[in-house]
């Protein structure tokens, strides 16, 4: 409920130098008043030091600083205040215990994940793109997935929502003129012309966003990314030179990774949700089998496979297999043990080959390859509005669909009445990106992804 006064640790629950405690609400300030000793009921100061005290055994918890924002000018649009306490975890949780039972008062409890982040939006603060933002802010993998945040947070995006909306809407009442006032001769066709180039653009348009929401997603969500070979190529070699850890056991003897191993890496602007697989080879151990099929089955999830080869020895029939394996997938051929003698063949693989030395962390080439392939295009987000979240985009992508069908409406002379309805369906589309449709379930979805005291 939007009356209740909500609380939650904001600050990470670690022993630290300082903690801070969020309450929000409209009983944010008597709460408080409770439990401090000073009088902040009528006063309208930003700042106060003092004491946290139990009222009831008069036992003083720890010496505090408030941080006030009144009404308009919080984060949430309420009442809110932080309490800056010592951040031991004990004191923590005394002073949250305090808060939630001095009142007595069911209306006072814990915020759920978001709830701060979805007031704000319930209030009007911050719209629901910028709401995502502050989402995507934090769990920022790299620089170039923090400006994009930081270019919605600011409303840039927003903006850029707006103009969409704004083509959408002339659109709309350019069809609605020629329904309303069909007597003049020929406006009909004047009207279909107008209205098939302005909607072509808007495709247009609609598809350059897309592209670039694609590569948002793989800036901020990472790459899943599949190593695979046969046993011994040096997989776990290349997924610990990535983490600069030793994450997996490596060995010379052939089969040595039996389940997988995962780690996750931020190089540049690249993020890899690596996986490191079992060696895939005809073999009659059962747990060696059980683990091939688990590479076989992530194989078929990844957006990008490494297929290793060993540079050292000549092609074999398990490389072969695997070759054909990977065929019509996003695949990088990696030619491993470079620093060796070389004795595989070339002529007998595709075109393209990212010579690497994962034993000398000699993997640059590969890195330069998977931008090559994922990253070509830069992103444009002063000019392009970027989606993060999977709902938002699958809803762009119902926007450009039903775009498609008025086009092919108004290429096929349809009577403008009836193509006005998929314009109209694109709109209600827009509306709940923007939030003004509101689906009570998913704004709940949304909002459990983010972090408590957020
Ligand atoms: N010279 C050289 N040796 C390497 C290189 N990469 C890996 N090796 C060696 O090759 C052997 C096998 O490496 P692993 O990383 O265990 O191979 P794997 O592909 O994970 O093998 P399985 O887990 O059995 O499938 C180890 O002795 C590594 O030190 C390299 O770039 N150069
Ligand atoms: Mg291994």
């Amino acid at each position: 409920m939007i009356n209740d006064t909500i609380i939650a640790l904001a600050s990470a629950p670690l022993k630290q130098a300082i903690a801070i405690i969020r309450v929000s609400g409209p009983e944010t300030f008597s709460l408080i008043n409770k439990v401090f000793n000073r009088n902040i009921l009528n006063a309208s100061k930003e700042k106060y030091f003092g004491r946290i005290i139990n009222p009831n055994t008069k036992i003083i918890i720890d010496e505090v600083v408030l941080v006030c924002y009144y009404k308009s000018s919080s984060f949430t649009g309420e009442d809110t205040i932080e309490i800056n306490c010592h951040g031991s975890m004990l004191i923590v949780n005394k002073i949250i215990h305090l808060l939630l039972t001095i009142m007595k008062n069911d209306n006072i409890r814990l915020a759920t994940a978001g709830e701060f982040t979805k007031r704000a939006f319930l209030n009007g603060k911050i719209d629901l793109l910028q709401a995502q933002a502050v989402n995507d802010l934090i769990n920022a993998p790299n620089d170039e997935a923090l400006s994009l945040a930081m270019n919605s947070l600011n409303g840039n995006n927003s903006k850029l929502l707006k103009e969409l909306e704004t083509r959408l809407l002339e659109l709309i009442a350019n069809i609605s003129v020629n329904i309303d006032y069909p007597e003049y001769d020929g406006v009909e066709k004047l009207t279909q012309k107008l209205v098939l180039t302005r909607t072509n653009e808007l495709y247009s348009d609609l598809l350059t966003i897309t592209k670039q929401n694609k590569i948002a997603q793989v800036i901020n969500d990472g790459i899943d990314t599949v190593i695979i070979g046969k046993p011994n190529v040096g997989k776990s070699t290349l997924l610990n030179a990535l983490l600069k850890e030793n994450r997996a056991i490596t060995s010379t003897i052939a089969g040595t990774t039996r389940d997988i191993v995962t780690g996750k890496i931020n190089i540049d602007n690249i993020s890899l949700n690596l996986i490191d697989t079992a060696g895939i080879r005809n073999t009659n151990d059962i747990i060696e089998q059980l683990g091939i099929q688990k590479s076989k089955q992530y194989l078929e999830k990844a957006q990008l496979i490494l297929l290793m080869l060993d540079g050292s020895n000549i092609l074999d029939d398990n490389d072969m297999l695997l070759l054909e394996l990977v065929k019509d997938k996003n695949c990088i051929i990696v030619i491993n043990k470079v620093d060796l003698q070389q004795k595989l063949s070339a002529s007998l693989l595709p075109l393209s080959l990212v010579p690497i030395s994962a034993l000398n962390n000699d993997f640059n080439p590969l890195i330069d390859k998977i931008k090559e392939m994922f990253l070509q295009e830069k992103i444009n987000y002063h000019n392009n509005l970027i989606l993060t979240s999977t709902h938002h985009q699958m809803l762009l992508d119902k926007i450009k669909m039903t775009i498609d069908e008025a086009i092919q409406a108004l290429n096929n002379s349809v009577p403008l009445d009836l193509v006005i309805l998929h314009f109209q369906e694109a709109w209600d589309y827009l509306q709940e990106i923007n939030g003004k449709i509101i689906k009570d379930n998913l704004l709940d979805e949304m909002f459990s992804r983010f972090c408590l005291g957020k």
